[in-house]
């Protein structure tokens, strides 16, 4: 097989036609009005409300900021959150910038998100909060984690980054925990050029939010809180506008560049799938596939850097654990989340995006297949 030029990377962020966003633009430019909550924020803000089925939602000029001004419009009394270890580094790094310490629990072995049964013995008296993510897309137990939050009295804080548009037996994830981060980077299933958002239930945390978002400022000249700068603009409040008309169509095209892959790599010993959870609607945001190389033959890594040779690049997501970060100083053991340890060593993102040709998928499945020993 010949090596893929222009190389096939793990993601291609979607983009509407151009000539739409260029009227967008037009309007934002007669407008003079390019950021602070203008018309297409408004108009954003509403739909995304809507789309994500829940009473309360702001929008945020990415992912990172507005999970750090959830964790801090929670008001929480300084002490631990509950996280998981695989994960993108935001998450942890949300709650160190915010003066909590993370403690990690490990992850559920077939769906990789936080496990409901750990949670507790991972609970002190200095416990605020509970933060786990939707790692790829697939929800985690969310039930059994609301409940675990309730019963302590722990807020539920969910990392939605991946999970824009799931839904469980109907109901939309934003309706789970007390607030849900959702991220629009280029790279997500739905995307804002940089940007997120955070779903809620309640008015004042939503009002609190704001004044994070906007230095604490609040109608009335009133300053709240000890807020910074992280809202969204207008260009790209335009672009979700544009890439929301679209979503459906995108998902419906990931879910056949899934399906292909499903199809061609089913049944290679050692090599898994992620299961998806009873009831669960898809986005399709990542492809991801674990290797055991006890009975695949071949190690991740290896799968990995012969892909690169034809000119395929995957991404090892989540390596290496975001709890051996070095910037937290050898403060954690991998070895206390054993599954999440071996998830991190043997999972590959495999490239995914919604106008991946199904031709291209083949040949990577090929190439995996011809790793097998
Ligand atoms: N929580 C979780 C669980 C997250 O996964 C993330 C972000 C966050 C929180 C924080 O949300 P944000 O603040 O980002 O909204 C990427 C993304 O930058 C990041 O958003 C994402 N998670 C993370 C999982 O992946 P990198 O370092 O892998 O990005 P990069 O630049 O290597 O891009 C990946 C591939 O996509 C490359 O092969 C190139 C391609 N690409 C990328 C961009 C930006 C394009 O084709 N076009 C583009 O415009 O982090």
């Amino acid at each position: 097989m010949q090596k893929k030029n222009p190389p096939i990377l793990v993601t291609r962020p979607s983009l509407p036609p151009v000539e739409e966003y260029d009227a967008l633009v037009r309007e934002i430019f007669s407008s003079f009005y390019l950021t602070n909550g203008g018309a297409q924020h408004q108009l954003l803000e509403a739909a995304l409300k809507e789309k994500l089925d829940t009473p309360f939602l702001r929008l945020f000029t990415n992912g990172h900021l507005a999970l750090e001004c959830a964790i801090l419009a929670l008001n929480l009394e300084p002490g631990e959150i509950i996280t998981t270890p695989f994960t993108f580094i935001s998450t942890s790094h949300a709650i160190v910038r915010c003066g909590f310490e993370p403690v990690f629990c490990d992850v559920e072995p077939d769906y990789f998100t936080l496990d409901p049964a750990k949670i507790e013995e991972k609970s002190t008296p200095r416990t605020r909060a509970i933060l786990p993510v939707h790692v790829y897309g697939n929800p985690c137990d969310m039930e059994a984690i609301d409940r675990i939050g309730a019963k302590h009295g722990l807020p539920v804080l969910y990392d939605a980054a991946h999970a824009f548009g799931v839904t469980l037996r109907g109901r939309a994830v934003a309706q789970y925990g007390d607030a849900s981060m959702f991220s629009f980077h280029a790279t997500k299933c739905y995307n804002t050029i940089e940007g997120g958002a955070i779903a809620c239930n309640r008015a004042d945390y939503a009002e609190r939010l704001s004044g994070y978002r906007n230095f604490g400022i609040h109608p009335g000249d009133e300053i709240r809180e000890v807020g910074g700068n992280a809202k969204m603009n207008e260009f790209q409040a335009a672009m979700g506008l544009l890439n929301l008309k679209y979503f459906e169509r995108e998902v419906e095209k990931r879910g056949k560049v899934a399906a292909r892959y499903r199809e061609n790599l089913s049944g290679i010993e050692g090599l898994s799938f992620r299961p998806v959870r009873d009831g669960v609607n898809q986005n399709f945001a990542y492809l991801p596939v674990s290797f055991d190389p006890e009975v695949f033959g071949a190690t991740r890594d290896e799968v990995d850097e012969t892909l690169k040779t034809y000119g395929v690049f995957a991404r090892k997501y989540f390596y290496p654990l975001v709890s051996t970060a070095a910037a937290y100083g050898g403060k954690f053991r991998p070895e206390d989340t054993p599954v999440a340890l071996k998830a991190s060593l043997q999972v590959l993102a495999l490239p995914m995006y919604a106008d991946l040709a199904l031709t291209d998928v083949d040949d990577i499945c090929e190439i995996i297949a011809s790793c097998k020993r």
